[in-house]
């Protein structure tokens, strides 16, 4: 009697255990379909954002009273751009909403004009409070990257809370796993782009001009004035009715690239003349600098931003690399190319990086001298490549 009543509770306890252990699994699973849809369908969504993605978009900033915005390090005109209009955008959505906006170092004095810019957070400035910005945040918002590697420390520590993470970028592969939500779409010129499509589909009424104006700038900047990475026609309407709202754009242009010190501009003639040099047998160029070379031009950050450009502008160069040691001693790159060389392959494959096809970047732990070595010597296996990218 007794040793029946034990099995039927043993039975309960296996019953109840598989249960809840099943009902873990269905939440688990439904969060997977949720991540894999998110994923797919945000690729796919090359117009406008797919709906259901929207939907639990909005879902969950309406659950939420603090979200922080998140670019990557060294932030560029795109993610002060992407992260400044949505600031905008969700203050005129949800006027009770806390929002930070954190960068994991500090970001280029040329983007200083965007309205809202004084409020982002440096968290290498000041970490105990961008930590507890973070921590007790709602939903944490990633805006143009697509690893939490490419926050470095910051990402480390963001890995080791729980709150969740929405993805919002273009560029390729992005890693799943480290994402509850993703909408990404490669198709778009920017993340400023995307920001421009999703405030169209979640605002009720026009987007803010502050908005506007941080788009255009994240647009002109991430497709180097419209020569690259904007080929979809639907990035020149999106740039219409920026204008049609009325965006100055000759004013930001000059904001943008006429902004610069003047140490920025004659470390770039030094880079151009003392430090750039050009492989006509790889169709190659590259410039390399150091700390020591950095520092004679009271160098800032963002003041080396497009230099990678410039060796391009040589005819039969279709491959050019910014190699530039940092502060922490590791080595940086910066990769453009010309045609059908996928630098975003490259830099995967030798530089533990990545990006778009003819735009990435990648880094190493290692000297100036031995960068610059292992540079030459995937140039010298990728040739033929090279030379028929264009
Ligand atoms: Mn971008």
């Amino acid at each position: 009697m007794l040793c029946a009543k034990l099995r039927i509770f043993v039975e309960r306890i296996s019953f109840l255990g598989k249960y809840f252990k099943n009902l873990i699994k269905v939440t688990i699973f439904s969060k997977r379909i949720r991540i894999f849809a998110g994923h797919k369908l945000g690729i796919m969504g090359s117009r406008y954002i797919d709906s259901g993605l929207i939907a639990v978009f909005c879902d969950m900033l309406r659950r939420a009273k603090k979200v922080s915005l998140i670019v990557h390090v060294n932030p560029d005109g795109d993610a002060m751009g992407a992260s400044i209009a949505l600031y905008h955008c969700l203050r005129v959505l949800m006027p009770e909403l806390e929002i930070v906006i954190v960068s994991p170092n500090r970001y280029p004095e040329f983007l200083k004009w965007m309205d809202g810019s004084n409020n982002v957070l440096v968290f290498r400035e000041r970490r105990k409070i961008v930590k507890e910005a973070i921590a007790t945040s709602d939903v944490l918002i990633c805006l143009d990257f697509n690893s939490l590697s490419r926050l470095e420390d910051l990402g480390e520590f963001i890995a080791s809370t729980s709150v969740p993470r929405v993805l919002i970028d273009h560029h390729i592969e992005p890693k799943k796993e480290e994402f509850l939500l993703i909408i990404s779409d490669v198709k778009v010129s920017s993340t400023s782009e995307l920001i421009f499509r999703l405030a169209k589909d979640i605002l009720p009424g026009p987007l803010p001009r502050p908005a506007a104006d941080a788009i255009m700038a994240g647009m002109m900047t991430d497709t180097n004035m419209f020569r690259d990475n904007s080929s979809n026609p639907d990035t020149f309407k999106v740039v219409a009715e920026l204008l049609k709202a009325g965006v100055d754009k000759e004013k930001i242009t000059s904001l943008v690239f006429d902004n610069f010190s003047i140490s920025r501009v004659k470390l770039l003639g030094f880079a151009l003349s003392e430090k750039m040099v050009v492989l006509p047998e790889y169709h190659a160029a590259y410039i390399s600098i150091s700390q020591s070379e950095l520092n004679n031009f009271s160098f800032q950050p963002g003041d080396t931003e497009g230099f990678v450009n410039y060796p391009l502008n040589i005819k039969g160069v279709n491959i050019s690399a910014y190699i530039s040691e940092q502060l922490d001693g590791a080595i940086r790159f910066s990769f453009r190319s010309r045609g059908a060389f996928s630098v975003n392959d490259f830099a995967r494959r030798h530089f533990a990086g990545g990006g778009h096809k003819n735009a990435a970047g990648g880094r190493m732990e290692t000297t100036l001298d031995n960068a610059i070595a292992e540079y030459i010597k995937q140039l010298e296996f990728y040739k033929d490549e090279i030379s028929a990218s264009i």
